[in-house]
């Protein structure tokens, strides 16, 4: 999964892409490159992240979904708004990936079962304005997969198809760098529940404090804990830096067998 970022404040890229122009032709670069998804999203959600108006969100995102659908297999929408969902559909996207995973908007789980739409469910503790201060979990893994557990449980009971759903441990929201360990080293316990894992890594600042790199250095460390997550079960690895990632991934495999 290619992340395109229509934002002027994106952690990693913002600004780059904001004209829809320049999104657009990035989308189809990340295709070209092995992007099976395109994720197109026009909030971001990085800590302290100012929220969005729905106006300004669409304005941003539909035209890229738009001039994108039928570039990838398929092209996801970062959103937690309905709004913004539905004219992403119309548009052509084919997945709603929801941050709040159906808690943020209460006619997003109504949408998505109508339209018959994939279906991405993160976990975030609190939202992204006070998320990061002072997270704290007994078991992290446990916490996080009970909560998945029952948000996968109330988007089927919302009419939602199971099998288009995909459940994402939301690496680096409201989670220390402890936490986010844990996570990658639990995915085999989060893949029980059935469901392909989503996992973003890519360029977050828990890798920086690792070695000190700024985002535009945190290659290394994205490839390094995607082909980890791969290897622990993760099914889709959402990245900035999609030829990369997709050559290691290639080698990764041909190494495995
Ligand atoms: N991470 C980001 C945004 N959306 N969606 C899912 N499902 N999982 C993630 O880990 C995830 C996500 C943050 O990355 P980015 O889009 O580059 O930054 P920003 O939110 O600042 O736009």
């Amino acid at each position: 999964m290619g992340v395109v970022n229509v934002t002027p404040d994106s952690f990693s890229d913002g600004g780059r892409y904001l004209d829809p122009s320049a999104a657009i032709a990035h989308g189809r670069e990340l295709a070209e490159a092995g992007a099976a998804i395109l994720d197109v999203g026009g909030e971001s959600t990085r800590p302290g992240a100012a929220p969005v108006a729905v106006d300004e969100e669409l304005r941003r995102v539909e035209p890229v979904v738009a001039a994108l659908a039928g570039v990838a297999a398929a092209v996801s929408v970062d959103t937690s708004k309905a709004a913004v969902a539905e004219a992403a559909l119309d548009a052509g996207a084919a997945i709603v990936n929801d941050v709040t995973a159906l808690r943020g908007d209460p006619e997003m789980a109504a949408l998505v079962a109508d339209r018959g739409a994939g279906l991405v469910l993160m976990h975030m503790a609190g939202d992204p304005r006070t998320m990061q201060v002072n997270p704290e979990y007994g078991d992290v893994v446990a916490e996080v997969r009970d909560f998945l557990a029952a948000r996968l449980e109330a988007a089927v009971a919302a009419g939602v198809d199971e099998s288009r759903i995909w459940l994402d441990p939301g690496i680096g929201f409201g989670k220390t760098d402890r936490h986010n360990f844990e996570l990658l080293r639990g995915i085999p316990e989060l893949a029980m529940l059935g469901r392909p894992i989503l996992v973003g890594t890519s360029r977050k600042s828990f890798i920086g404090r690792q070695d000190g790199s700024t985002a535009e250095g945190r290659l290394g460390g994205t490839i390094a804990t995607s082909i980890l997550a791969a290897t622990a079960g993760a099914e889709i690895l959402r990245v900035h830096d999609v030829s990369e990632m997709s050559q290691a991934l290639k080698v990764a495999s041909a190494v495995l067998g």
